[in-house]
């Protein structure tokens, strides 16, 4: 190993080098060393290091479908691809039956995950999402619901007059299991207010899932990256999710979510090429030491990027979805059809020489392959 890192010039490189492959956690600026300086071989050996450190040899994938309740809105997020107002032709609502009746569609395929995440529509209050949860719940007990982004569930909070931990404490009681990472977007206040002004603050957003890991709900982290963004505000970004991963222990995976460029106000702004997709997985793998899991979403990857992205750290690609999210069709995604069955994940994961692992929504292994 030390002969290895004596071939790295740069002497700030080379310690930030060091400490990974030694186990050491590194620095904010270390962090953006890595983005800056590294080139990808070298990110790829070190987030290989860290993954192999967390996973072994193992890829994790779930048996999931995702509903889209409505994609009316309050928020007029400016990446966003798929917000419609009440009463566009193009806007839709499901009522709880014509959910239930997306969720029977699959009773009898083996899915053990739904995740339910939309717009903030203005006129749905927590009961509406109470009786959803507990219809899904009556009619599939077994199912695991990972439902509501941090800016749905703070919506339904103060339309109703809750404390998040009490919002959540009567969410987990009608079903809740798990909160999806979405609306993290990017932390930083100025960044924000630039892409999704008035939206639910950064601050709002890690209480509520610092309260909801607090009562035993776990959840993901998502980091929408690649417009107009620099790497220290991904770096800000990820370390106020090592912060609060360290004082929880509660997230499960992060999950970098590249921007598509497609139908939505940012559209001038072009897409990042998939090598700095890459470098944007290893930095992630590398610096958030304490997630034990980093998610490569492959309906907005495709496949190929998805092959690829196991080599720079990470061990998650999500699930089998079954051609049930629009968010990322909407929004330009080289997955038109998101649909992969297990065969054809577990042989995707084969193909990059790793151990293809069928898990439940909270990692254990359900069958390795
Ligand atoms: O918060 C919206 C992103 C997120 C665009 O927890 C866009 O397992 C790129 O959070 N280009 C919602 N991204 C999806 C989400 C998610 C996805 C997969 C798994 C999990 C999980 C969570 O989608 C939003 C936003 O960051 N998004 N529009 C766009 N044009």
């Amino acid at each position: 190993m030390i002969t290895f890192l004596q071939h790295i010039s740069d002497p700030r490189l080379r310690e930030t080098a060091r400490k990974v492959l030694d186990g050491e956690r590194i620095t904010p600026e270390e962090g953006i060393i890595l983005y800056t300086e590294a080139g990808l071989p070298l990110l790829s050996v070190l987030a290989r290091a860290v993954r192999e450190r967390l996973n072994g040899n193992l890829v994790f994938f779930n048996r999931n479908f995702h509903i889209e309740p409505t994609n009316i809105c309050i928020n007029n997020c400016l990446f966003c691809s798929y917000r419609k107002s009440a009463g566009d032709p193009e806007s839709w609502q499901y009522s709880v039956n014509e959910i239930m009746e997306i969720v029977k569609r699959f009773d009898n395929v083996p899915v053990t995950e739904v995740h339910i995440t939309g717009g903030v529509h203005p006129k749905r209050d927590i009961s509406f999402y109470c009786e959803l949860l507990r219809a899904i719940k009556a009619h599939r007990p077994g199912l695991h619901i990972k439902a509501f982004s941090a800016i749905e569930l703070d919506f339904m909070f103060r339309h109703s007059g809750l404390t998040a931990e009490k919002g959540l404490e009567f969410l987990k009681d009608c079903g809740l299991d798990s909160i999806p990472g979405g609306g993290a977007e990017i932390f930083d206040t100025g960044i924000r207010n630039r892409i999704c002004p008035g939206k639910t603050s950064a601050e709002r957003w890690l209480e509520i899932h610092e309260k909801g890991h607090l009562l035993g709900l776990p959840s993901n982290a998502t980091m929408l990256y690649g417009h107009v963004e620099d790497y220290s505000h991904r770096i800000a970004h990820m370390e106020l999710l090592r912060q609060l991963q360290d004082k929880t222990g509660g997230f499960n995976a992060f999950i970098p979510l590249k921007f598509k460029r497609y139908n939505n106000p940012m559209s001038e702004i072009p897409e990042v090429s998939t090598l700095e997709d890459m470098r944007n997985y290893a930095v992630s793998r590398i610096f958030l030491d304490n997630f034990r899991h980093i998610k490569a979403y492959w309906p907005m990857l495709g496949r190929e990027q998805t092959r690829m992205s196991l080599s720079f750290g990470a061990d998650d690609v999500d699930g089998t979805i079954e051609d049930t999210t629009r968010i990322y069709s909407m929004a330009g995604a080289d997955e038109k059809n998101p649909v992969m069955n297990s065969e054809e994940l577990t042989s995707l994961i084969r193909r990059e020489g790793y151990t293809p692992a069928e898990r439940d929504s909270l990692y254990n292994i359900i069958r390795e392959y």
